[in-house]
């Protein structure tokens, strides 16, 4: 019963509710487990796993919404948890929880140009707050203040045609972010703060539906790491491979092999899986 409570106090930190939770969490840890083996308990990952289990309860409860990229948590207002949820139709809108775990729409934005491609929260331009980030398809970029969804900044209309995909990361060495993004058929990095265009790819025939960043091959340096194939070095953008086939239309990252480089997991047509090792060029042997 207490580890239920627990977890589901968790879940509600995860979603954003701190504060008050969180002592009510470290309590209950105390009850739990002693107040002399608390520390040892979180040790011992007593909260991950109480926090996993309360993922995987909402994911089973909400199906794929936490996969969504146009749908996003909030900050919570006092007034409760928020989530903004971009549409195909050109309209952001922002949801509010209700005491009775209801939700109510409380804002819409004006048409955005497009049917609206991904959502971020990040501090784009590194004044130390951060901005709701919106793409859509058409091409338009717009910042909006998560509290208030009042515009900060957009790019100019027509700067681009059509926008398949964006990151919002750190590639270089100035604070603010650069979005990667692959815009009419090229990858290009654009400036967070001056909104500028850092750099764009020679190839120009890239349907990328999905950009990842890591050291995929081990070598200390970050690789940017395309959908469709391509993986460009990160900092100094050569393209280092061009892979005779596609990754996947989603792609993951995670070690399985101990070699302490991720490997790429890509999704083929919803649910069929490859494993790729960027270092050795290949996709990995089903079997030893
Ligand atoms: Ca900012
Ligand atoms: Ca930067
Ligand atoms: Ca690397
Ligand atoms: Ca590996």
């Amino acid at each position: 019963m207490v580890a239920a409570r627990c977890a589901a106090l968790l879940l509600g930190m995860m979603l954003g509710r701190a504060g008050a939770e969180k002592e009510a969490v470290d309590s209950l840890l105390v009850e739990l487990v002693g107040e002399d083996r608390v520390e040892q308990a979180m040790e011992q990952g007593l909260l991950d796993q109480l926090v996993q289990a309360a993922g995987q309860r909402q994911a089973a409860r909400e199906g794929l919404l936490a996969e969504m990229g146009s749908l996003l948590e909030l900050p919570a207002a006092e007034s409760g948890k928020r989530f903004a949820l971009g549409d195909v139709h050109g309209f952001l809108h922002v949801y509010e929880e209700r005491e009775d775990g209801r939700w109510a729409e409380i804002w819409v934005s004006e048409y955005l140009e497009g049917r609206i491609g991904g959502l971020a929260l990040a501090d784009a331009d590194g004044d130390k707050r951060e901005e709701l980030i919106i793409y859509t398809e058409q091409g338009r970029f717009f910042y909006l203040d998560p509290a208030t969804y009042q515009a900060t900044w957009s790019n100019p209309p027509h700067e681009y045609q059509r926008l398949n995909a964006m990151l919002v990361c750190n590639l270089d060495e100035d604070e603010a972010l650069e979005l990667v993004f692959c815009a009419d058929g090229r990858l290009v990095i654009y400036d967070g703060r001056d909104h500028f265009e850092e750099w764009r790819s020679t190839q120009a025939d890239l349907g990328s539906t999905q950009i990842l960043v890591g050291d995929v091959d081990g070598d200390g340096a970050e690789e940017i790491v395309l959908n469709d194939g391509y993986v460009f070095d990160a900092r100094f953008r050569d393209l280092e491979w061009q892979s005779p086939e596609s990754f996947g239309e989603r792609l993951g990252l995670r070690d399985v092999d101990e070699d302490g480089i991720p490997e790429v997991i890509g999704e083929f047509q919803g649910r069929f899986l490859r494993i790729f090792d960027i270092d050795l060029r290949r996709e990995k042997s089903a079997r030893h």
